[in-house]
């Protein structure tokens, strides 16, 4: 069993912890704001994706990380060993587009993560403004994977992208493993 360990960050109070349990189908509802202090680890069971030719299995984990950038000197322990980082924002905040290229340098660069382990979310919360998908993302972030994601309205569609980017990960790491054992027999 393997274990595929996918960080959630980006600001405060932008949908992170409500995103997390409706991916890993927890049954907690949508209430009201409790900031995530530090972290909460989600276990996320997805037979379908199990399914390989080499007949691993795989255990996710989601971490949900809290926003508040008081929480800064948890990071690094949160980031060993993560296999993804999907990084949520509001897109109706011009300040967020700002921001997470500050959570995208710290989580992504300069843990030396490739750009297609991290998925970039621009979660609507419901009654937002409606012309929120035109904006440009600025340099480096306009090469990540962005998806949109409204429960209320879409809500397969953001499960579909997230397991899309859930096999990108699987894929990529038995490629590691496939070069790991040739590197060991050669
Ligand atoms: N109805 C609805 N409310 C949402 C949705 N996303 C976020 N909210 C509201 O926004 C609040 C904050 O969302 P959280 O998921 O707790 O925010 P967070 O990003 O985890 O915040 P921190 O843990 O502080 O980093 C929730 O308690 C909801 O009230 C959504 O898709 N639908
Ligand atoms: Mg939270």
């Amino acid at each position: 069993m393997l274990k595929v360990k996918i960080l959630f960050v980006g600001p405060s109070e932008v949908g992170k912890s409500v995103l997390a349990n409706f991916l890993s189908e927890s049954t907690e509802g949508i209430g009201s704001y409790i900031p995530t202090q530090g972290v909460r680890i989600l276990e996320y069971e997805k037979p379908h994706i199990n399914e390989n030719s080499k007949g691993t299995e795989y255990r996710f984990e989601l971490w949900d990380c809290g926003g508040d950038p008081k929480f800064e000197a948890c990071w690094p322990a949160l980031m060993k060993d993560s296999h993804g980082v999907v990084i949520v924002f509001n897109p109706d905040l011009p300040s967020h587009l700002k921001e997470i290229e500050t959570w995208y340098s710290c989580f992504v660069q300069q843990q030396q993560l490739l750009d297609s382990q991290c998925l970039l979310i621009a979660h609507h919360k419901p009654g937002s403004g409606g012309d929120t998908e035109n904006f440009t993302l600025p340099s480096p972030l306009n090469r990540l994977h962005l998806i949109h994601s409204s429960l209320e309205e879409e809500p397969e569609d953001v499960r579909m992208e997230f397991v899309k980017y859930l096999k990108s990960i699987i894929n990529w790491m038995n490629e590691n493993r496939d070069k790991e054992e040739m590197s060991i027999i050669t």
